[in-house]
């Protein structure tokens, strides 16, 4: 999607302070954390929300979601954090680029 601001932090046109990034997914720090560490963690590809999603993202989802664990221990809070997926303006939703958030305190 070419107007969309998380396609364009995946795709480097924008700039973000990623820590993670492979064939199909990009992680960054948020700009306005809500913790020691908050990370967002996207799929490359658009996808709008997780109300988009279909039998086709099953397969991305779960590895999506397998990704914050990893991170979170990378970030140091392997110990516990939130990950949160806001969907739909109702539901908080600002970027409409599917985006799960790792957020955390350090010990
Ligand atoms: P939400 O759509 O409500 O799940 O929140 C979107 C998050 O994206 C919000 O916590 C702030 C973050 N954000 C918005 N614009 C940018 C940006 O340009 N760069 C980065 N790193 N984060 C952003």
């Amino acid at each position: 999607m070419s107007d969309c601001l998380f396609c364009k932090i995946a795709a480097g046109q924008i700039p973000s302070t990623k820590v993670y990034e492979d064939d199909e997914f990009v992680a960054f720090h948020d700009i306005h954390p809500k913790a020691d560490v908050h990370l967002l963690i996207i799929p490359r590809a658009h996808v709008a929300s997780l109300a988009d999603c279909g039998p086709e993202h099953e397969a991305m989802l779960g590895r999506l979601l397998l990704l914050a664990p990893k991170l979170a221990r990378e970030h140091g809070i392997g110990h516990g954090f939130q990950t949160h997926i806001h969907t739909g303006a109702a539901g908080g939703q600002l970027i409409f680029h599917l985006h799960l958030h790792v957020i955390g305190n350090r010990p």
